[in-house]
Parts: C-alpha cells; structure tokens; sequence
C-alpha cells in the first residue's frame, strides 16, 4: 500500500486460513480493513504488519478506513473461493 492505493486491488486465493502482510510503502499511516471479518491493522510508513484469518468462500472489499482514503482510491477486493 501507499498514498492512495493497495497493490494488488484484487485478489483471488482458495479458502483456507492465511496470514495477510501488508506492507506500507507510503508517507502516511494506513490502515488494511476487511471490515466484513472484523479484520483491520494499521500500517505507518515504511512498516509491515500482519494478521491471521480464516477465510470462507465469498468476496470481500479492502479498503483503508483513514480520512476519505478510501474514496481516493485505497480499496481492492478479494475473492476467496471454494477448495
Ligand atoms: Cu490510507
């Protein structure tokens, strides 16, 4: 992620449980919600978290929840489908 966008904006995996690294490559904080699984970390520049989950067949948004980010353009989607 950086100032305004995530790279990749789209993503496809098989169900399963993973562990999500997000990098931020930007000056500013930012945040990686998955707000339909209660799933969010925040990012501040120049660092990486991570987080597990366990993820069901579906597809779910991405989208930083800092200020209006989102509608600037830091939002992607994930699609998970079935093994
Ligand atoms: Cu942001």
């Amino acid at each position: 992620m950086k100032e305004m966008r995530f790279t990749p904006s789209a993503v496809s995996v098989v169900a399963g449980r993973y562990t999500v690294v997000a990098h931020n490559a930007g000056g500013l904080t930012h945040t990686f919600s998955l707000n339909e699984l209660g799933q969010e970390i925040t990012v501040t520049p120049d660092k990486t978290a991570t987080f597990e989950v366990d993820l069901t067949p579906g597809t779910y948004r991405y989208v930083c929840r800092i200020l209006d980010h989102e509608g600037l353009g830091m939002r992607g989607v994930l699609k998970v489908r079935s093994k």
